[in-house]
């Protein structure tokens, strides 16, 4: 199934060039939650995203059969999208595992020494290399392995293994409307995101409603606003500096007027402590249940994958004051720490439930571990 060392360097010849979105890699304070020096993003995404989305993600065992259908026409182009969107990272774990792999059938002391710098190196963490180092020593234990190309397969499963324990595709559930609430510091993506996920839902025949729910900077709300027009779909917002949760009750108050059945709720991240965050997430909360004691639905921590390891202790952090229910890994396009996706799967508790590889609508892709261990390693679809 795999042929990832013979294939590799034609793959990579062929792919453009990766814009740098976010380069030197900032590394925000991790107990600050929203460390003020951070880099100050565009307010507004440079690409319009003109192209119509997919179909919604039909995730669970469909998102596998997705997957599995990769070779024709349009599954195939994504995974050749998503495939260019992770070459960064590709280069720092795939391209290494393969060098590091390449002859070999069997695992000695020194392969698994250099497996596991490899691993760290790349993000991947302590606890996940740690279990991609056991598991893939019991796995070749097990079975005689006889060509080069074994081992490698034997990792991929082991790491489609680890992020597949956590995985839990999206999926919008009954209540009307559906109330999803989007946390994170600022600048991971949060907005775009949004309308990134509007589009999304949009296209696959729901009603979303858009609510400015960051409001700090009044370019925050035009922000989401553009992305309301782009998509065509509503947005409620005050004005800057309006109370956070007042434009939540206006939002699920209008979505019920007006039928929309899914509120995607922005929020602020410029917070400047903990316990600010914890009052500004817990009055939200708070009013979101006047209307639903079950809202928030869907709670989703949105990171930046460029932020490597810090991207844990945000999780961490989020997770005392929200009960978030699913994570958004960013800028994977932008970034060579695409592994720090094994390190959420194994030490945040939280399923990983889109990923982010550009800034057009479409760059926002139901994660589905499969595809993903197969576009960071040079492999074809799985
Ligand atoms: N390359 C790339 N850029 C992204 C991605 N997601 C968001 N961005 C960019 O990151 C910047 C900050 O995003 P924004 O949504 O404003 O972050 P927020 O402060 O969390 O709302 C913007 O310039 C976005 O276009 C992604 O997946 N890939
Ligand atoms: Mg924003």
């Amino acid at each position: 199934m795999f042929r990832f060392l013979r294939k590799k360097k034609a793959v990579e010849a062929s792919e453009p060039e990766v814009p740098q979105t976010r380069e030197p890699e900032r590394q925000p304070e991790v107990e600050a939650v929203s460390p003020p020096t951070e880099a100050v993003p565009k307010a507004v995404p440079e690409a319009v995203p003109e192209a119509v989305p997919e179909a919604v993600p039909e995730a669970g065992p469909d998102a596998l059969k997705q997957s599995q259908e990769g070779k024709d026409g349009e599954s195939a182009g994504l995974f050749g999208r998503l495939r260019s969107g992770l070459a960064r990272s590709r280069g720092a774990l795939g391209d290494s595992l393969g060098t590091l792999l390449l002859g070999k059938k069997e695992i000695d002391e020194s392969l698994l020494e250099a497996l596991e710098t490899q691993l760290l190196m790349a993000d991947v963490g302590l606890e996940a290399t740690e279990a991609v180092l056991e598991r893939l020593t019991a796995r070749v234990k097990r079975r005689a392995l006889n060509d080069e190309d074994a081992l490698m397969s034997e990792l991929a499963e082991v790491l489609s293994e680890i992020l597949g324990e956590r995985h839990e595709p999206f999926s919008l559930g009954a209540a009307e409307p559906f109330v999803i609430l989007v946390v994170g510091v600022n600048g991971v993506g949060k907005t775009t995101t949004i309308g990134k996920l509007a589009q999304r839902f949009k296209a696959a025949g729901h009603h979303p409603l858009l609510a400015a729910g960051d409001t700090f900077r009044a370019a925050a709300v035009e922000q989401l606003k553009q992305w309301g027009t782009r998509a065509d779909v509503p947005v409620i917002a005050q004005g800057e500096g309006a109370d956070s949760a007042s434009v939540l009750f206006d939002a699920v108050s209008a979505a019920r007027a007006r039928g929309a059945d899914v509120v995607l709720a922005d929020t602020a991240g410029r917070l400047h402590n903990k316990g600010h965050l914890m009052e500004e997430l817990a009055k939200v909360v708070r009013v979101l249940k006047r209307f639903d004691a079950a809202a928030p639905h869907a709670v989703l921590l949105v990171l930046d994958a460029g932020t490597g390891q810090n991207a844990l202790a945000q999780a961490k952090t989020f997770s005392e004051v929200a009960p978030l229910t699913g994570l958004v890994l960013t800028k994977l396009d932008g970034t060579a720490k695409g592994g720090v996706a094994f390190a959420l799967a194994k030490q945040s508790g939280l399923p990983i439930q889109f990923i982010g590889v550009g800034e057009q609508a479409d760059d926002l892709r139901p994660f589905e571990p499969r595809s993903f261990v197969a576009a960071l390693l040079g492999a074809e679809a799985p």
